[in-house]
């Protein structure tokens, strides 16, 4: 089978109602997953890249971003104009506004070795307003590191001082342990159990979210592609040098 043929075929096919039906999802559930979005085959390119990439760095943590994503096969995916008219569409039927140019701020997120627990639940908002994750590869056995989310606390803010100041919040010592301490099933968290290959999606910018670690031993590896910084235009986030 050609490379990225089900995503190809499942995305050309998509009505508007069929976005509508995804943004409702977001809304009520904070996550919406399509099965089977990518093949076993598309996942095999994946992660020979992903072992080829955690090799490379030592058997540690890894994170890589766009530019260096080239015969990954999430390269090809992430120009996809098919993929991207799937987050435009998303954008403006969900957001009720005008979809900006679809860049994405792509990652491939390779979690392994002693670095797991650094990098694993570390509750944060996206900049970007909507998420989509992919697992390429998720442990079989031992630690899963399921997905955590509270979705959709709050609105897109109007400006980005009070983005800044929801992000301070969060980015807090004390916050943090409170909400570790509600991973363990606290009301509101909800436990998604990743499956390779499936496409999650979800308000990145508006939902608490981070992931829970895994055996260092054991690989876990997201490609994730963020879209649409509400305030890529905002006067004050260019001054501070973050525009
Ligand atoms: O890998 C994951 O499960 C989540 C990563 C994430 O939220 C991010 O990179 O912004
Ligand atoms: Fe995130």
């Amino acid at each position: 089978m050609p490379y990225l043929s089900n995503a190809r075929y499942w995305l050309s096919g998509l009505s508007d109602g069929d976005i509508r039906g995804i943004a409702h999802k977001i809304n009520q559930d904070g996550i919406s997953c399509t099965p089977n979005f990518l093949t076993g085959e598309d996942l095999g390119q994946m992660r020979s890249f992903v072992s080829a990439t955690i090799k490379r760095a030592g058997q540690q943590t890894v994170s890589l971003k766009s530019d260096e994503l080239a015969g990954s096969g999430l390269d090809d995916l992430g120009n996809s104009a098919e993929f991207k008219a799937l987050f435009a569409r998303l954008y403006s039927i969900g957001l009720g506004r005008p979809a900006p140019e679809v860049k994405f701020y792509q990652i491939l997120r390779c979690l392994t070795g002693k670095s797991v627990a650094e990098h694993s639940l570390v509750f944060h908002y996206d900049s970007y307003a909507i998420t989509a994750l992919i697992p390429v590869e998720i442990p079989e056995f031992g630690r899963r590191g399921d997905f955590l989310i509270i979705p959709n606390t709050r609105g897109i803010r109007s400006n980005y001082l009070f983005n800044l100041a929801d992000k301070a919040v969060l980015d807090n010592a004390l916050t943090q342990r409170i909400l570790r301490r509600r991973a363990s099933g606290g009301a509101g968290m909800k436990h998604v159990s990743m499956v390779p290959g499936n496409l999650y999606l979800f308000w990145g910018y508006r939902s608490i979210h981070t992931n829970e670690p895994v055996d260092e031993g054991a690989v876990r590896a997201t490609a994730l592609f963020h879209y649409a910084d509400p305030h890529a235009d905002s006067y004050l986030k260019r001054q501070l040098g973050r525009g």
